[in-house]
């Protein structure tokens, strides 16, 4: 205050001003001043901020033609791939169809009788006995309304959609949860499960999805154990146009996913996908070692993977959700894909596992091309089986 009055005695012209407003234009001055530092400070933050937290969009990435394998896969309309669901879930929609048509024709009355067959048409269609139940259970509280064959079968299918249609399916979307691809870069995929489940053939599928969305994909050979593995992928990755990324055989595997996941940062990936060797649920040495991949691809990004994708194959029936349990337990599984559909009359595990577990069941194998790696999609796979 002194020295204020010090400068106003010494500066007479300034006296005619109202202290008042030079106090208001001071007052004015510092806030200005605050502000510009805040100013800067935010901006030095975001720019110390890891690439991966960015929420911003992707810049769109330049234009260039796709090649003609992804321009096909690209082209598909809807309802081819609708035809193919139905082609790839036909055994099991012939099972499953013709066994409700016999319980349900004849029948006159809506009774205790006939939700025991429905119950056991459900449990021999690999729905699994508790999940059978629960969808009887509920189905049976409707019995007032339920006095025609076909309100019993369109109930039935009413009840079988909204138990795989949890909230779970809600937040995930094909290859994340919801938004994540567009926020991370790269987003790492690990991809998991038993021998055999078709782990590469449906990462090979998946990169040729991303592919022709205009995503860059590198595929990381980390199935180390089996020379042809890094062969079979090699192809994949040619026919979806990705990258890859592959050592020797009998590399230490979180070695190459480590290096992987470097190159995929360094080359500028949308996606990068592991591969890993398949392994048996059971077998603790085998899952300490998937547990040390997805320890190391953390180290050299964090957070990442971003998703563990657990593959499992249809038609080993309800072993399958054993599969996803301890996988699950050892290493949190993100999302599910349940291949060979096709090759099974028993397609009733998809409800089993889609109902009961947790996850999102993200994909679904229905043949061996490319368009047969479909979204998970609760109405239309209903759809398919009626
Ligand atoms: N019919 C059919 N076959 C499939 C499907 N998905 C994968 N396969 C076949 O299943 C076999 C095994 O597939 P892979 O992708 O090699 O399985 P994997 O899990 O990588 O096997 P490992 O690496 O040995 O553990 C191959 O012959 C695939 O063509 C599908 O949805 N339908
Ligand atoms: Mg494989």
């Amino acid at each position: 205050m002194e020295i204020l009055n010090e400068i106003l005695n010494s500066l007479p012209f300034l006296l005619e001003i109202p202290p008042e407003l030079i106090y208001v234009f001071l007052l004015l001055t510092g806030i200005a001043a605050f502000l510009s530092l805040l100013d800067r400070a935010l901006t030095r933050i975001e720019s110390k901020r890891p690439a991966i937290l960015k929420d911003e969009k992707k810049p769109p990435k330049a234009e260039e033609p796709l090649p003609p394998e992804l321009e096909k896969y690209k082209k598909l309309e809807p309802e081819s791939l609708v035809k193919r669901l139905q082609s790839g879930l036909s055994r099991t929609r012939k099972s499953f169809s013709s066994g409700l048509d016999s319980i349900l024709s004849g029948k006159g009355a809506v009774d205790d009788e006939l939700f025991e067959e429905l119950e056991e048409l459900l449990v021999t269609s690999d729905v699994g006995v508790k999940t059978s139940i629960a969808i009887i259970e509920s189905l049976s509280q409707r019995k007032e309304q339920l006095d025609t064959p076909d309100k019993v079968r369109s109930a039935l299918k009413d009840e079988i959609h909204k138990f795989i249609s949890g909230p779970q399916h809600e937040t995930h979307e094909p290859g994340g949860v919801q938004g994540a691809m567009d926020r991370l870069k790269p987003y790492v995929i690990l991809v998991v499960g038993v021998n055999g489940v078709g782990k590469t053939t449906t990462i090979g599928k998946l990169a040729a999805r991303f592919g022709s969305e205009g995503k860059k994909v590198l595929i990381v050979a980390a199935d180390t154990f089996r020379a042809a593995a890094v062969e079979q992928l090699t192809v994949w990755a040619e026919r979806a146009d990705a990258d890859i990324v592959k050592h020797k055989e009998k590399t230490d595997p979180a070695a190459v996913a480590y290096d992987g996941v470097e190159a995929g940062m360094a080359r500028g990936a949308d996606v990068v996908i592991i591969d890993t060797a398949g392994r048996l649920h059971t077998k603790v040495n085998l899952m300490e070692e998937i547990k040390k991949i997805k320890r190391i691809v953390d180290k050299r990004l964090p957070g990442a993977p971003h998703e563990v994708l657990l593959v499992i194959d249809a038609t080993t029936g309800q072993n399958a959700m054993t599969q996803t349990q301890l996988f699950n337990d050892s290493l949190g599984v993100d999302s599910i894909a349940i291949t060979k559909l096709d090759g099974t009359a028993k397609g009733g595990i998809v409800i089993s596992v889609s109902g009961t577990c947790q996850i999102p069941v993200t994909f679904i194998g229905v043949g061996e091309s490319l368009e047969d790696l479909q979204e998970f999609d609760p109405v239309e796979f209903v759809n398919a089986l009626f």
